[in-house]
């Protein structure tokens, strides 16, 4: 019965988390998580600068709403600030687009005039929506939402800004170069010339301003694994390989950790990260992923978005500004990668966010930056990377003297655990692939044991991939698989009476 069966659940982080908490509370006694690193949390991961608390993982609660899990379940440990559980903030639905009051610094050191540039944020939002409602049409002119973007917004610049004065509209082309590097870090990309404009719409929001955790992301898994019977989770424990079988005999799994230990169970939960999967599935499973499985995990996206932490004495910015735009005027060829990684990897970040309310932050900004610009960044020392903001944003704001007084950044992709950010739909992916790397193992049609090896994790969620309730989701989502099975074949292990 359920109550016997050995579940072992790999990686520790929200997915990992979720799938031991829905099977405890089923009953299942013998469930435990292996985790490669010293901490829970994976992804979600609260830091420090100075006495700063800031986020180096997952940042918000995207649509914080009574569908979304993760408000339900940060809303029930009281981890939110009173503004975000109002029924008016669940209700306000801007699409996952962001909301906020923006200002935009050039390369030639001014800020820009909001109404000059107006026009190339509202075109781009426009080609944006209409790349997520692509996806019904029939015949696909356009391979990535990229080309599509640089098509439209040239075809629209020559035709509908062409009595624009040469200036103002190579400024406009260079606004979306911009917009399409922020629309790189939402997607968690290189570029968006390797995003499917046949997929873009799979993926969907959900109503609610997005917000944050006052205390920190981790309050939440923290939360969650106070829940959970100590001892269950084996921490500094990397799983090196999965022996599953295609063969009837043999009735069980046999995980092998990196120190030689061997741990043999009726099912296993995988819950890796698609970029660790992508770098490690020829050593991980044994026998190899059937090839629609490997195929899908070579075909679906995963991409790195680093942020980088600024602390300042005092602002340059405005009281009322929430997110700051770099844009480089030598871009009006609509780019959202540099020439050259080495020397100009600075230009992919699009710029900052700035960190809310004063009170609590003080003058801390948030920089992002995806790809492979990101991945290089990754490599300097913190000083260089010090070095290369100071420059940037005193000659983007014309003033020479702005010196930060500390940052912090991410480093995901070398993360040997996590190899980047998040996951999605890249060129020539389809629903398809989702269904592919969430399928369990054995295959459907098999005749072996059912249900060796299953798949959770942020990257096999149908419609919410790469975020943390998508992850959540998934989670429950192969709990329920294996709860269902046993109550199934429960009833003929008991004489009937
Ligand atoms: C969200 C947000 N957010 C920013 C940044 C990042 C991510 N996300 P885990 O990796 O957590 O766990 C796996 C564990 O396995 C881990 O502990 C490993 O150590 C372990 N492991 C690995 N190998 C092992 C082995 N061999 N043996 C044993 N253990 C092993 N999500 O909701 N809001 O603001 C952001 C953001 C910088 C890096 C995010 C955000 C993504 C989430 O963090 C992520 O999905 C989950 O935490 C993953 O949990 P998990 O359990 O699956 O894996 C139109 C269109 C648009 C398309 N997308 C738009 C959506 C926007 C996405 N936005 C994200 C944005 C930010 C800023």
């Amino acid at each position: 019965g359920h109550r016997d069966a050995k579940v072992v659940i790999i990686g520790c982080g929200i997915a990992g988390i979720a799938a031991a908490q829905k099977l405890v509370k089923a009953g299942f006694h013998h469930v435990r998580i292996l985790e490669a690193t010293g901490r829970s949390g994976g992804r979600i991961k609260t830091g420090r600068i100075g006495d700063k608390i800031v986020e180096i993982g997952a940042n918000w609660i995207h649509g914080p709403c009574e569908e979304n899990p993760v408000f339900c379940l940060a809303r029930q440990y009281g981890l939110l600030d009173p503004e975000a559980l109002k029924p008016e903030n669940q209700a306000l639905d801007v699409g996952g687009h962001l909301p906020w009051v923006p200002r935009f610094f050039s390369s030639s050191g001014r800020e820009l005039n909001a109404e000059d540039i107006l026009p190339a944020q509202k075109l781009f939002l426009e080609l944006i929506n209409e790349s997520s409602d692509f996806q019904s049409q029939r015949g696909e002119p356009w391979p990535s939402v990229g080309d599509f973007l640089r098509a439209q917004v040239q075809q629209h610049a020559a035709e509908k800004w062409k009595d624009v004065d040469e200036a103002t509209r190579s400024l406009r082309l260079c606004v979306i170069s911009n917009m399409l590097k922020v629309e790189c870090c939402v997607n968690g990309t290189h570029t968006m010339d390797e995003v499917s404009m046949g997929a873009f719409g799979v993926y969907k929001t959900l109503p609610g301003l997005d917000c944050t955790f006052p205390g920190g992301y981790e309050g939440l898994t923290q939360n969650l694994m106070a829940e959970l019977p100590a001892g269950l989770v084996t921490y500094n424990k990397p799983v090196r390989c999965v022996n599953w079988t295609s063969a009837k005999s043999a009735e069980t799994v046999m995980v092998e950790c990196d120190d030689g230990q061997k741990l043999v169970a009726d099912h296993v939960i995988v819950t890796v990260p698609l970029g660790y999967l992508k770098k490690h599935h020829s050593t991980m499973f044994h026998p190899p992923l059937p090839l629609h499985k490997l195929h899908s995990v070579q075909r679906l996206g995963f991409g790195t978005n680093n942020k980088i932490f600024v602390e300042f004495d005092s602002p340059w910015w405005d009281a009322d500004c929430e997110v700051i735009f770099f844009v480089w005027e030598d871009e009006d060829a609509v780019v959202d990668q540099v020439p050259d990684v080495q020397s100009s990897w600075i230009k992919k970040l699009f710029g900052f966010t700035v960190l809310k309310p004063t009170e609590r932050y003080g003058h801390l900004l948030c920089g992002w930056i995806s790809g492979h610009e990101s991945e290089y960044m990754e490599t300097l020392s913190e000083q260089q990377v010090t070095d290369a903001i100071t420059q940037l944003i005193r000659r983007f704001t014309g003033n020479p003297i702005i010196t930060p007084r500390r940052i912090l950044r991410s480093q995901w992709f070398h993360d040997p655990w996590t190899c980047g950010s998040y996951s999605n739909l890249g060129k020539g992916c389809s629903e398809q692939d989702l269904d592919n790397l969430m399928e369990p193992l054995p295959p459907k049609g098999s005749k072996s044991q059912p249900l060796q090896v299953l798949f959770a994790g942020e990257a096999t969620h149908h419609c919410y991939f790469s975020t943390v309730h998508g992850a959540v989701l998934t989670g429950w989502r192969e709990a329920d698989r294996l709860i269902s099975h046993y109550s199934l074949i429960t009833p003929s292990e008991f004489p009937k009476s």
